[in-house]
């Protein structure tokens, strides 16, 4: 069966979205539940994300008090973001202390993609004692929950007292060197979901948003990578081959489905970004077979090891 389309919720009667006579800014009401997802995929909850009266940076407060309470420690580090193909790699970055489930944690919920994990855990990197949170999935902006909810998980990590976060993800490559498998820095971002997690007159300043600092450091573990711009789609669809041409033609050597508005987000919280692209296809039209989801599942299993032992590298050396 699927879902039928969820009702908005949390607007008060009479309220609009909109700037209002006080400055402040709120979010037309984002749909909670999907209709694009067979049943089991996903599961349908009601965030407090969803209400836009609501401050996000309350319930990243809340979530990250209950991140504390599980895992024992007051403060995290560094926060990673597993996307598609990486889900396998925290394992050798050092021991687990605690695993959670999203769903016990205020704002987030079970992952939508398959392959990807709803549980975020607790790691003591190897070497240095510090502690990692690891967030096994991540909320996308086609799922239709808001902005609010795709960059929870670093308003989170912030709260959680990590100033670094390290964001990574599947995609795919406009390089033909680049080949199923090859992972590559985020040098910069080009965003083209026409929106921003950032509400109101709150300008930030996006030069050098992804850490040269940090792409040395992953430079330092493995000379060979490379770095590219990576362009956030909206997907879920993949692109065209005329839409891989125009990011090309923009600047684009990457085109993925995340990661841009959460670095953002993360900047204007006040996290170091380092981005990972793990190039899972060529993008649509640089190789002359269709994409498909399995492929990317299977080069991230056959990456596993390399982009494991780069961020188990990297984590040890912040
Ligand atoms: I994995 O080719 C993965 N994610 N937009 N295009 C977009 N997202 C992706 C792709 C891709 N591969």
């Amino acid at each position: 069966m699927w879902r039928e389309q969820g009702t908005a919720v949390g607007a008060p009667a009479g309220a609009s979205a909109g700037a209002s006579a006080t400055g402040t800014f709120a979010r037309s009401a984002p749909v909670v539940g999907l209709a694009t997802y067979p049943e089991g995929v996903t599961q349908q909850t009601t965030s407090p994300l969803s209400d836009p009266t609501v401050d996000p940076f309350e319930i990243a407060r809340d979530a990250a008090r209950v991140i504390a309470e599980r895992t024992g420690v007051e403060k995290h580090d560094v926060a990673l973001v597993l996307g598609s193909g990486w889900g396998q790699t925290a394992d050798l970055i050092g021991e687990v202390k605690a695993t959670i489930d999203n769903t016990d944690v205020p704002g987030f919920g079970a992952a939508a993609v398959a392959g990807h994990s709803g549980q975020m855990r607790s790691i003591e990197i190897e070497g240095s004692g510090k502690r990692a949170l690891v967030y096994g999935t991540r909320t996308h902006f086609y799922e239709g929950k808001g902005v609010r909810a795709v960059v929870h998980g670093v308003r989170t990590a912030a709260a959680a007292g990590c100033d670094t976060v390290v964001l990574t993800n599947g995609c795919g490559g406009l390089r033909p060197e680049w080949g199923p498998g090859t992972p590559v820095l985020m040098s910069d971002h080009i965003n083209l979901t026409a929106t921003s997690p950032l509400e109101g007159a709150t300008f930030v300043d996006l030069t050098d948003l992804y850490s040269p600092r940090l792409r040395d450091v992953a430079r330092s573990i493995d000379s060979s990578l490379d770095e590219g711009v990576y362009a956030q789609f909206t997907g879920p669809h993949y692109e065209t081959p005329a839409e891989v041409r125009m990011a090309k033609t923009l600047g684009a050597d990457l085109v993925g489905m995340s990661t841009a508005l959460e670095a953002i987000a993360a900047r204007h919280a006040g996290l170091e970004v380092l981005g990972i692209s793990l190039v899972t296809n060529p993008a649509a039209g640089i190789s002359p077979t269709p994409l498909d989801h399995a492929e990317v599942i299977e080069a991230g299993r056959a990456a596993a090891v390399r982009c494991g032992q780069l961020l188990s590298g990297i984590v040890r050396a912040l």
